[in-house]
């Protein structure tokens, strides 16, 4: 039911996905089921940071739309980051079109499917264009070895609360669980296993920010409400000591992952 977790080591074995192997592989080994979001605009204070941060999370999220400097350069250095420290990269290019669009922006000007482990995508689409994924993703040309679904967002009043549709994301990803690796949500939608719940909106410090956004604790996004996943971003990029609050968020999101859920 989703009110209960499966141990890690079931979860692995009933992976469906390629990338959720990886990853529930890399949660046992890190102990660590934070992801960090890194917001900035250089690629060096991205790559900066994702070295201090790749021994303590899961994955790297990135927005590479975001990068004025993107290079191939760039991607060359946060593969070998992600090679180094067995971390997940991941772009939230939130993709949205027909299915036939979505694979052109994949393969586009910065390539995504060559160097992101995984990707999300919109479900407002429909199955088919998100089925249209799968190619890529069994193409052993590509990096790409998953996507996440958006089923929920965090921001206030988003439309993703309307009646239904989340439900309707969920039977999306549930039916195509080779190549959905999980959701994106604000809480546990599935109970299948394999499905990992990624959830952004997370600061152990303030309620939300002047756009929108709308923050809660470690402990209410995965002990009460079942996440697996806790994204952070401005909790540690914003800080002045951005190590000291990895450690701080990798510690209480993990603590309130085992609390839960006795292995
Ligand atoms: N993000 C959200 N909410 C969502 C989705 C994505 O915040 O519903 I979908 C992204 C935006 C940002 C990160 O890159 O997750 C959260 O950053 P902060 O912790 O700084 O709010």
């Amino acid at each position: 039911s989703t009110k209960k977790r499966a141990p890690l080591s079931v979860r692995m074995e009933n992976a469906s996905c390629r990338l959720n192997e990886l990853l529930y592989k890399t949660m046992q080994q890190k102990e660590s089921n934070l992801c960090l979001a890194i917001d900035f605009t250089q690629k060096e204070q991205i790559l900066e940071l994702a070295k201090v941060a790749a021994p303590h999370v899961v994955a790297i999220k990135l927005h590479a739309d975001c990068i004025t400097d993107f290079d191939d350069q760039f991607v060359k250095e946060l593969r070998t980051i992600a090679h180094n420290h067995h971390c997940i990269i991941f772009e939230d290019r939130k993709l949205a079109d027909i299915g036939a669009v979505n694979i052109l922006q994949l393969k586009g000007h910065q390539n995504i499917a060559k160097w992101a482990d995984v990707v999300t995508v919109h479900a407002v689409q429909g199955q088919e264009s998100i089925e249209a994924f799968r190619k890529v993703i069994n193409d052993d040309n590509y990096c790409l070895s998953g996507i996440l679904l958006i089923a929920q967002l965090s921001s206030k009043g988003a439309l993703t609360q309307l009646d239904g549709y989340t439900q309707a994301a969920r039977n999306i990803g549930e039916a195509n669980r080779d190549i959905v690796a999980g959701f994106i949500c604000q809480t546990k939608i599935s109970d299948f296993d394999d499905m990992g719940h990624w959830t952004p909106g997370v600061n152990l410090d303030a309620k939300s920010d002047d756009a929108g956004q709308q923050w809660r604790g470690a402990n209410e996004a995965i002990r009460r409400q079942l996440n697996d996943i806790v994204i952070v971003g401005r909790g540690v990029t914003a800080s002045k000591n951005p190590k000291e609050q990895l450690e701080r968020y990798k510690r209480e999101a993990w603590n309130a992952f085992i609390g839960g859920d006795h292995d």
